[in-house]
């Protein structure tokens, strides 16, 4: 889509079923103003619904994957505003793409470009990497997600110091924390990133939207619940051609050809 202002959308594989998501604009080193998250939220809706399409890759430039929700913006917001509009629960919607997601991060990730990535499933980092949570250093508090998010892969202490101090971390220590799975040079992060998509986008798309249902939910839930529901979403699998394919194709010794269906 050659609409797009603040994002460039490509598509990348062998069979072109990856679609590659650059948050661009560069001025603001990519600072989430409500037209990027409008133009982002877009494209995800529209990756969804299109059947060619079976991973995202979502990354920023060398220098900024985002430094944060638009200050300049918020600036002069008032509580009765943002109280009325729920200001910023439409970034709600990286989280509820169905496809799955890879965030690719060099430079910075901060603030809100630390929550749109943690709003991902798989995060993968450039060398060069920083994430943090820097609004109490603007005197507020992360919004969009990150006090829940990053708690829940970092555990208490370090939330916390990071939350409290504002202090980001570097790509070896997010990756010693489990905040991100790989570390990558920078300059090859993105093509890391879709190598590692396109693998998912040649699965089964549903088995992987299910994929993906069932371990957001583990977020949400305790374990007798998860694990029911986990066991709910299994059997549905039995329902689904690509299930019988794919298990056909093993016993047979040969590829799987999946129907999404
Ligand atoms: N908002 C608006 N503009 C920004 C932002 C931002 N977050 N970050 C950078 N910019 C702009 C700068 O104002 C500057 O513009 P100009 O040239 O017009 O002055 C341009 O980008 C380049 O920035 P710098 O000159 O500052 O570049 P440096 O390389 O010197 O510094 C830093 C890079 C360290 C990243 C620095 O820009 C910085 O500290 N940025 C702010 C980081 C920050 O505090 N982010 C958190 C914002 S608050 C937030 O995200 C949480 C809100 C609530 C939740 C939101 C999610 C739902």
């Amino acid at each position: 889509n050659n609409d797009y202002k603040e994002i460039i959308v490509e598509y990348k594989g062998k069979r072109q079923n990856v679609a590659l998501v650059r948050l661009h604009r560069p001025k603001a080193l990519n600072a989430l103003c409500a037209s990027l998250i409008a133009e982002l939220t877009h494209a995800l809706a529209s990756f969804d619904k299109n059947p060619d399409i079976g991973c995202i890759v979502l990354t920023g430039s060398e220098k900024a994957f985002a430094a944060g929700a638009d200050i300049k913006e918020m600036q002069n917001l008032t509580y009765d505003y943002t109280y009325k509009s729920d200001f910023l629960a439409n970034w709600e919607f990286v989280h509820r793409t169905k496809t799955p997601i890879i965030a690719a991060i060099n430079g910075y990730a901060l603030g809100g470009g630390c929550e749109i990535a943690m709003s991902c499933d798989i995060l993968y980092a450039g060398d060069n990497a920083k994430f943090g949570q820097p609004e109490i250093s603007i005197g507020t508090i992360p919004g969009g997600g990150g006090s829940q998010r990053l708690t829940k892969a970092v555990g208490k202490s370090l939330a916390m110091e990071m939350i409290l101090t504002g202090k980001p971390i570097d790509a070896q220590e997010a990756e010693r924390k489990g905040l991100v799975s790989k570390v990558f040079p920078k300059e090859v992060l993105v093509d890391e990133a879709i190598k590692t998509a396109e693998v998912i986008a040649n699965q089964s798309k549903m088995a992987a939207r299910m994929c993906k249902q069932a371990v957001q939910t583990s977020f949400n839930v305790g374990l007798d619940e998860g694990l029911k529901y986990e066991r709910t979403i299994f059997h549905s699998t039995f329902a689904v051609h690509d299930r019988k394919e794919g298990m056909t194709a093993f016993v047979e010794k040969r590829k799987p050809n999946y129907e999404d269906k």
